[in-house]
């Protein structure tokens, strides 16, 4: 657990402050969420991100509007299913819609009812994460066990650290439990293109925890492997289906292959408020979240004078398409750490988990 910030909070007015993600890791920025529809545009515009916190997002934003509307049940209901459309192929934001939902239905204090559940989900994610730590940590320990190593080196794609899911994350609460249990590990960071999520915020949290980590391109992660490099691969997911397929942050399969071929284990670490059960097949069925190309064609970055600019890369006139994830196939899943345990990617170990 990184012990140290919360990506989210309710401040002293009530408000939801959340850390605005968008200026890591050049600025500390918080903002502050008065209303459903801030909430709804703080997801949409990716101020916070990240499955885990997209559902605590919009688990607050039920109760931002219960608030707003004096606790009238068929206005909070009509702003819940607009913050259930901001975005598409991360479940936890429709799960947790789905949870407040039911407490809407059944209350007869919607605006306290509505506080307690989003702190009650915000709180079991604390939880959830823990133990997704430290049964990561056991498969860390037992791979340095078996290929008798004394450092560790694991790669990640994306953010799945305490930004994206309070308070541990997903994939990097292994690599925290990890460090706190003194294994020297280092981290292999993709950049991840085209909203460098690895480069600007995986990196931010792994300096300010004191990890070692490298940032790598997108492209390198295969060639690494090849080397003997890397000892196991993890990553977070925004929806996994009954049949273990798992969608994460695009070029997530690209490692997953480059795993396969490599026989390094790749794993997936989620909550179990991650599984999509409904979805039996994730390759076909998952919709994948298309954003706007500028976030291909435009970078940002600080300049010589400190000051954050976007600059455009690509020639005007040349189109470019941004999938924002991918799904993994499950015959290329090592295992789903969960915290319920470590599991095998297929029904019959889903569905138990149901
Ligand atoms: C985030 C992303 C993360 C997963 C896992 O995508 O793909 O790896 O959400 O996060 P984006 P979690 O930045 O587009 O939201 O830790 O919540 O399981």
């Amino acid at each position: 657990m990184n012990g140290r910030y919360k990506a989210i909070w309710l401040n002293d007015t009530g408000d939801l402050e959340v850390i605005d993600q968008r200026y890591l890791p050049f600025e500390k920025k918080t903002r502050i969420l008065k209303t459903a529809i801030d909430s709804c545009e703080a997801i949409k515009d990716m101020t916070v991100r990240g499955a885990g916190v997209i559902g605590n997002v919009a688990a607050f934003g039920v109760y931002l509007a219960a608030r707003e509307f004096d606790g009238n049940k068929t206005q909070v209901k009509q702003s819940a299913m607009v913050i259930r459309e901001s975005r598409p192929t991360a479940i936890n934001l429709m799960w947790a819609i789905d949870r407040m939902m039911v407490v809407v239905e059944q209350s007869s204090d919607v605006v306290n009812d509505c506080k307690r559940e989003a702190i009650a989900i915000a709180d079991e994610d604390v939880l959830r994460t823990q133990k997704v730590g430290e049964f990561g940590c056991g498969i860390i320990e037992n791979i340095m066990a078996k290929k008798k190593i004394n450092q560790f080196n694991i790669l990640t794609h994306c953010n799945a650290g305490w930004l994206a899911i309070l308070d541990s994350g997903s994939a990097l609460a292994p690599i925290y439990e990890a460090h706190k249990r003194g294994i020297d590990i280092h981290v292999w960071v993709d950049e991840t293109r085209p909203r460098n999520q690895g480069a600007s915020l995986t990196s931010w949290e792994l300096l300010d925890a004191g990890i070692q980590h490298t940032i790598i391109p997108d492209n390198t992660g295969g060639f690494l492997m090849q080397q003997g490099k890397v000892d196991m691969v993890v990553t977070g997911a925004d929806r996994v289906a009954l049949n273990g397929d798992a969608a994460n942050k695009i070029g997530t399969y690209l490692k997953a292959l480059a795993a396969k071929d490599n026989h390094v284990p790749f794993y997936v670490a989620l909550p179990i408020s991650t599984f999509d059960f409904e979805c039996n097949n994730g390759v076909q069925d998952i919709e994948i979240e298309i954003r706007s190309e500028d976030e291909v064609h435009i970078m940002r970055g600080v300049d010589e004078n400190g000051r954050i600019q976007n600059i455009r890369i690509t020639a005007e006139g040349s189109v470019a398409a941004n999938y924002g994830f991918d799904v993994t196939p499950a015959r290329l899943i090592t295992g789903l750490i969960t915290e319920a345990g470590v599991i095998a990617p297929n029904k019959d170990a889903i569905g138990k988990l149901k």
